[in-house]
């Protein structure tokens, strides 16, 4: 038997790097912070709108269990938010039937051919998670265009702008299989097709094994597309939900180049590991500084709060390249 080629732990060099920085401040959002009663706030999709000021647009639960989502707004992306009033997207189960049990988990994407950013977010349907999309200018109306995959699906993000003529969507549909990461394309946002497994859960013992998803949508670079995930490990205490790093070919984003084997962030900060869930992050969304390398990335600890983590790009790239390998030889020997 040929023994597996994922990279050794150097044992000199066995400490981790902090790829990920968690900020003092956190966590930056919670319910006390709200206008309005709720139960929680968690799982915020993130942009930075034309004047500068980030948007979070933050999962919201309510008393009921059922979520609706609510935007916040600040100049520094850390502390003053404004938070609107009210709820900014609330389900319409009267329209839209698939958002009965309500609203999850937005990714936002800026997509400058529409001038509009495009939100994907799960609606909780009596069949299960699926995945609807919604357009808006403003992030105070907006045009929703239904459920877009069909149940059991959530997880997904648009790419900014299209590939070989078509709009690319990541999504997590559940299989007989296990739960493993998909592309599909469409020539209109409407009618999507042409599926393919972009990124499989390992299996056994492995941290992202029978349970992936996209967290915040990738990150283009010169190198490809960035793009971190979340892998569920089930454990007798429970899930643990942490994120690991790959990356895939800027033309070609089903075809994966280089993807870690250890996970680069987990649960540790006791917002993180105690909640209504425990020992959840989950991020959905992260914005990008001026110096065109530093990331803001905003996730959900414990489904109860709002946190915040900055990474560098270069260094993210750089673990990649010290400790990736190539998943499409990783998959031949490992499943
Ligand atoms: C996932 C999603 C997330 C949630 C996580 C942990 O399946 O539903 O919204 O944060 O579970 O509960």
């Amino acid at each position: 038997m040929t023994a597996p080629e994922t990279a050794i732990v150097d044992l000199e060099n066995s400490h981790y790097p902090p790829l990920l920085l968690r900020h003092p401040d956190n966590p930056i959002l919670t319910g006390k912070d709200w206008p309005y009663s709720i139960n929680s706030v968690f799982n915020a999709g993130a942009t930075l709108l034309a004047d500068g000021t980030t948007l979070l647009l933050c999962r919201v639960e309510d008393r009921r269990g059922l979520s609706h989502l609510c935007a916040a707004r600040s100049r520094n992306g850390v502390d003053g938010w404004q938070i609107d009033r009210e709820p900014t997207l609330m389900p319409n189960p009267q329209q839209y039937p698939e958002e009965i049990w309500g609203i999850e988990d937005p990714r936002i994407t800026f997509v400058p051919e529409l001038q509009q950013y495009v939100i994907t977010y799960t609606s909780y349907s009596r069949g299960g998670p699926g995945v609807s999309l919604a357009l808006t200018k403003d992030f105070r109306s907006f045009e929703r265009y239904g459920v877009i995959m069909p149940p059991d699906d959530k997880d997904s993000a648009l790419l900014p702008r299209r590939i070989n003529g078509y709009w690319a969507l990541i999504h997590r549909p559940m299989t007989a299989l296990g739960a493993h990461m998909w592309i599909s394309y469409s020539p209109d946002l409407r009618y999507w097709g042409r599926h393919r497994l972009m990124l499989e859960a390992r299996r056994g013992a492995w941290w992202d094994a029978n349970k992936i998803g996209l967290s915040p949508p990738p990150i283009e670079t010169p190198r490809g597309w960035l793009v971190l995930y979340h892998g569920v490990r089930h454990t007798p205490s429970g899930c643990l939900y942490r994120l690991g790093v790959a990356l895939f070919d800027i033309e070609n984003p089903e075809k994966c180049l280089l993807r870690g084997d250890s996970w680069i962030f987990g649960p540790e900060a006791h917002y993180e590991r105690h909640g209504d869930v425990n020992d959840v992050v989950f991020p959905c969304g992260y914005t990008m500084d001026p110096d065109g390398d530093t990331i803001n990335i905003y996730y959900g600890a414990a489904d109860c709060s709002i946190a915040l983590a900055r990474a560098s790009v270069r260094a993210l790239l750089g673990w990649l390249d010290a400790n990736g390998c190539c998943e499409r030889r990783l998959r031949a020997e490992d499943l």
